[in-house]
């Protein structure tokens, strides 16, 4: 397929995914500038509440409203029509930084991408999308099973394997995450892959647990691989809001998280959250999730994403 081609077809796959954030929040912004009213502090709040339901989150809010207010100072915007492109203008402004394309990835020597969140937030379905799409890019992709907690997660990584031609790296259930950590960089280095990509567990009951894993995890790859793990990325589920800030905030202290990937924001109204994350977490978004296909997973591009919503 054309690039151009594949680029609309993506454009239009993130605009379907994001209808439910665009009815809730552009369509009551529409309502709240409709007709001839004045820009005044009713017309504020109701902007207030509109992106705080939308999880813009309150930072961002209220430095837009604060922008507003200051343009309305300077007689820079006297319709409530031109808010609209405020907003948007500050949206973009604020993403424009986060994506960086796979592209940049190296492709003569190891790269090895670890994968965290909780679970459910859809880090082996992610997984899928990513090897489904660098194999696709001729790419040599491995992957490993370091979540043993259940049998069935290892199971669900060998089908994504079997889809993107990817071989598997596991061992029994119950096995040291770790150990298969080093089994797999070893396979690695002699079967010559360019990106391993690791999926480990997400109980969070056994929170202290879970982060010792990981950390365990992350010295053995930097003992065997220099400059590995190079790339770790959260999962976060959109559709979880406050609860994904707290999860990216803990992961981030505990084990360091170089970029988020944000799956089921076709599910959910609050697609705001991105914006949030960007202007309060300080990790970039790399990769965004609109459904359950294949195709639905894509490097993040901030502007595309506020055209989409607008
Ligand atoms: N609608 C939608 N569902 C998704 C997306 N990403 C993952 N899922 C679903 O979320 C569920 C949990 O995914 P899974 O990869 O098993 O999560 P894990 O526990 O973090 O490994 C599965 O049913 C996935 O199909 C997405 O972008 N959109
Ligand atoms: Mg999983």
């Amino acid at each position: 397929m054309a690039e151009g081609n594949e680029k609309t077809s993506f454009f239009e796959r993130l605009k379907k995914g994001l209808s439910k954030t665009r009815q809730s929040l552009i369509r009551n912004v529409d309502q709240i500038i409709f007709g001839e009213r004045v820009i005044d502090a009713d017309l504020f709040e109701e902007l207030e509440e509109t992106l705080i339901a939308a999880d813009l989150g309150p930072t961002f809010t209220y430095e837009l409203i604060d922008e507003i207010k200051e343009r309305v100072k300077r007689k820079e915007l006297d319709n409530p029509e031109a808010l609209k492109k405020v907003l948007k203008d500050q949206m973009i402004g604020i993403l424009r930084p986060d994506g960086k394309p796979d592209e940049e990835i190296p492709p003569d020597r190891l790269h090895v991408i670890m994968m965290v969140g909780v679970n459910g937030t859809g880090k082996t379905t992610t997984i899928g999308k990513l090897a489904h799409g660098f194999a696709g890019r001729g790419r040599r992709v491995m992957l490993v099973a370091a979540d043993t907690f259940r049998a069935a997660a290892i199971e669900q990584l060998e089908v994504w394997g079997r889809r993107s031609g990817a071989p598997v790296v596991k061992q029994k259930m119950g096995a040291d995450p770790s150990a298969v950590v080093f089994d797999a960089l070893k396979s690695a280095a002699s079967q010559e892959v360019n990106i391993l990509i690791v999926d480990t567990a997400g109980r969070l009951h056994t929170k202290v647990n879970l982060m010792e894993e990981l950390k365990k995890m992350k010295r053995i790859m930097e003992r065997e691989s220099p400059g590995a793990p190079h790339q770790i990325l959260l999962v976060l589920d959109a559709t979880t809001g406050q609860n994904a800030i707290n999860q990216a905030r803990m992961f981030r202290d505990e084990v360091g998280v170089t970029g988020i990937v944000l799956t089921k924001l076709d599910g959910t109204a609050k697609g705001g959250i991105v914006i949030r994350i960007a202007r309060e977490l300080g990790i970039p978004i790399r990769y965004i999730g609109v459904g359950e296909d294949l195709e639905d997973l894509r490097p993040f591009d901030g502007e595309q994403f506020v055209n989409a919503l607008f």
